[in-house]
C-alpha cells in the first residue's frame, strides 16, 4: 500500500492536483472537505454541526474528523492507496491517523506540501468564490480566517512528519500542469524507494 498526504493551505491546489493524481495512479481519494461538503448537503446532524464551523473558515472540531476518516478507511479495504486531501489538519488528527494506519499495517509513505504565498490564495478563493457557491469562498473575511487557522493548527503537522523525513515541499504556483509533474516525479520515486525497502 502506498498512502500519501497533499498538503497546504486553503486554495494552494490540494483539490485539483488530487483529481490528476487519482486518475493517474488510482488512489482512493479522501478529501475531508469533500466528505464534510456532502454530510452539509445531505442536511445530517454531522454536516448540520460542521457547517456552523466552516461557514466561519474554523476548522471542525477533530474527533468529528477523525470519525469521519476511520469509517472511510474502513469502506475500503481494498484500496492500493490511499491520497489524504486537507486531512490531516490538526497534530491530534495526524497522530490518529498514524494509529488507524498501524491497526492496518500500514503508513504514510510521503507529505507532499505545496507552497503558494498567502495573496496568491487569496486571489485564488476569492475567484472561485464568483462562481462555487462556497459560503467559505464568498468573502474575503472567511478566507483570511482559515490562512489564519492554517498558520495556528494546521502547519506543525508538517513539522510532525518532518521528524520522519516524510516532508517534501513542492512549489504550487505556475501551470497545473507543471506542478502535476513535479508531484508525479517526487511520487513516483518514492514508490522506486518504497519497492526496494
Ligand atoms: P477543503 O475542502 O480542504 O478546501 P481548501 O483548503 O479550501 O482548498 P484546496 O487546497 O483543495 O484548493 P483547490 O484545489 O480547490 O477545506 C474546506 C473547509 O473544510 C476548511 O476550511 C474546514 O472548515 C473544513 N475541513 C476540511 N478538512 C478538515 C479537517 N481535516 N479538519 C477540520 N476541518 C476541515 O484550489 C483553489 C482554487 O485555486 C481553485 O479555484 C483552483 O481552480 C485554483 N487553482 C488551483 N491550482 C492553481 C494554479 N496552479 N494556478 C492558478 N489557480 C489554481
Amino acid at each position: 500500500m502506498f498512502n500519501l498526504i497533499l498538503f497546504g493551505p486553503p486554495g494552494s491546489g490540494k483539490g485539483t492536483q488530487s483529481e490528476n493524481l487519482i486518475a493517474k495512479y488510482h488512489f482512493k481519494h479522501l478529501s475531508t472537505g469533500d466528505l464534510l461538503r456532502s454530510e452539509i448537503s445531505r442536511k445530517t446532524p454531522l454536516g448540520k454541526e460542521a457547517k456552523k464551523f466552516m461557514d466561519k473558515g474554523q476548522l471542525v472540531p477533530d474527533e468529528v474528523v477523525i470519525g469521519m476518516i476511520s469509517f472511510a478507511l474502513d469502506e475500503h479495504p481494498h484500496a492500493k492507496g490511499f491520497l489524504f486531501d486537507g486531512f490531516p489538519r490538526t497534530s491530534q488528527q495526524a497522530e490518529a491517523l498514524d494509529k488507524l494506519l498501524e491497526l492496518k499495517d500500514t503508513a504514510i509513505e510521503v507529505m507532499l506540501a505545496l507552497t503558494v504565498t498567502e495573496e496568491e490564495l487569496v486571489t485564488r478563493l476569492v475567484k472561485r468564490g464568483e462562481t462555487s457557491g462556497r459560503t467559505d469562498d464568498n468573502n474575503e473575511h472567511v478566507i483570511r480566517t482559515r490562512i489564519l487557522e492554517y498558520h495556528k493548527k494546521t502547519s506543525p503537522v508538517a513539522e510532525y512528519y518532518a521528524r520522519d523525513g516524510k516532508v517534501v515541499n513542492i512549489k504550487g504556483e505556475g501551470t497545473i500542469e507543471e506542478i502535476f509533474q513535479a508531484l508525479c516525479d517526487e511520487i513516483e520515486s518514492r514508490m522506486r524507494k518504497s519497492e526496494k525497502s
